[in-house]
């Protein structure tokens, strides 16, 4: 249960939401458990995994986003890291399911970190992994990223990134947080800009010294990004780049994978397989994409796909049991929608992966693939894929003290109203989303 405050949204109107469907909940729930029931699944044990699963909120998500062309704002956005807080609790109040936050510096960086964690637990929430930006220039900055961070020439400006990284493992510290996410733009733009394994080299020079910065309890997430902004060669392109430097530093360093960050039709079940068959997975930003880094909200455009994605989690957690903990968070912009209910949608698209995923019959599975069936073991995958269980996560959510429906919800709480006029829209202002 959220703890109660005055940010969130009425619990009495939460009520008398979940008594006008509870109902409606209940007899759907009843038909499901009695259909799954016939196939040997228990809908208890589902609902109990719903209820302990668990996403991570971008901070950067919270607010309006935009592209290189433009950035059209929101009514209400949060003006300020305490204001983007306020609306993730809003969105685990409701879901139950997005206990942690992931912050960015130096974007959410405040005089005293304390006051983040103070601010967190007064709205039920804790953090998860931090994110540096090296891949813009803050004010006042003395060496630029323009040519590179970590893999910069200059060897002021990679010390710098380095600074900045151990830096956000120090926020991350006094707020709770167990890992550090490191995603950097370095690359070129042109063939011969620079020498591509030289940039390689200086890199893990550069995060060999934030590794060993690093707490004993602490995780480096090394993300990998095809391309954006550098056009040419994007230094870590890959999971097979990333891997290697994974590897590389050490059993505290993993990957990362961003469901966005890779050529279209990309077999991304498979590198999730890959890496966790080799220890390396070390969590996921969550998103959808139609053609690029496009940042849309999970589950949007290629369902299946997540669905697979969360058939090899299951298939990893069956292997390597309680020691299998890959890291889960959003990482979406929101372009034309309301953040709150995009973000709320996208954590219960993702939940539902993970508990179709865990309706595969997985004995059937593998007796389908050791007989080379292959259109039963398709088939058995659909028949988990297929199966509506959105009546096990409106219980759960329920049964949680979230909203049966948590858009609808919201919506009637009039909470977006109350933000527009608490947070006035400054001409200008931009300190949230990503431009
Ligand atoms: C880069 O495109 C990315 O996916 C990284 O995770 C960044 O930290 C995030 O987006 C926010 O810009
Ligand atoms: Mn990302």
């Amino acid at each position: 249960m959220t703890k109660s405050s005055a940010q969130l949204i009425d619990q009495g109107l939460l009520a008398d939401h979940n008594d006008k469907l509870a109902a409606r909940v209940q007899a759907d729930y009843d038909a499901l458990g009695s259909m799954l029931a016939r196939r040997g699944q228990d809908i208890e044990r589902l609902t109990t995994l719903a209820q302990g699963f668990a996403v991570a909120v971008p901070s950067w998500g919270a607010g309006t986003g935009g592209t290189r062309f433009a950035r059209f704002a929101g009514r209400g956005e949060p003006r300020n890291v305490f204001e983007k807080l306020e609306d993730c609790g809003v969105i685990h109040q409701l879901t139950q399911a997005t206990p942690a936050v992931s912050l960015h510096f130096p974007w959410d960086k405040v005089g005293d970190a304390r006051e983040l964690r103070q601010a967190g637990e007064a709205l039920g929430l804790g953090f998860d992994a931090v994110n540096s930006n090296t891949f813009s220039d803050a004010v006042g900055q003395e060496h630029s990223y323009k040519f590179g961070s970590l893999t910069a020439n200059s060897a002021a400006a990679r010390e710098q990134a380095i600074a900045h990284n151990i830096e956000c493992i120090e926020l991350g510290r006094a707020i709770g947080s167990k890992a550090l996410t490191v995603w950097v733009g370095d690359g070129a733009n042109f063939p011969g800009q620079h020498n591509l394994r030289g940039a390689l080299e200086r890199y893990l020079d550069s995060m060999r010294a934030i590794y060993a910065a690093l707490p004993d309890d602490w995780n480096v997430f090394i993300e990998h990004k095809l391309f954006e902004p550098a056009f040419y060669a994007t230094t870590i392109a890959d999971w097979g780049t990333s891997f290697a430097c994974a590897t590389e530093l050490g059993p505290k360093a993993k990957c990362l994978v961003d469901l966005g960050h890779h050529a279209p039709n990309t077999n991304i079940e498979m590198i999730v397989a890959r890496l966790a068959q080799f220890g390396k997975l070390g969590g996921f930003h969550f998103n959808d994409s139609k053609y690029g880094d496009d940042d849309l909200d999970s589950g949007s455009i290629n369902p299946f796909q997540l669905f697979l994605v969360f058939n090899e989690l299951a298939d990893a957690a069956e292997r390597d049991g309680a020691a299998f903990k890959p890291s889960y968070m959003l990482d979406q912009s929101h372009n034309v929608t309301d953040p709150i209910e995009s973000l709320m949608s996208s954590a219960v698209e993702v939940q539902r992966a993970y508990i179709q995923s865990a309706l595969v019959d997985r004995a059937a599975l593998a007796g389908h693939q050791q007989g080379n069936d292959a259109l039963q073991a398709a088939q058995t995958l659909k028949a988990a894929f297929r199966t509506d269980v959105g009546p096990i996560l409106a219980m759960a959510r329920i049964r949680s003290g979230g909203a049966a429906d948590p858009v609808a919800a919201y919506r009637a709480s009039g909470y977006r109203d109350r933000a527009a006029s608490a947070r006035p829209a400054r001409a200008g202002a931009s300190s949230s989303g990503i431009v």
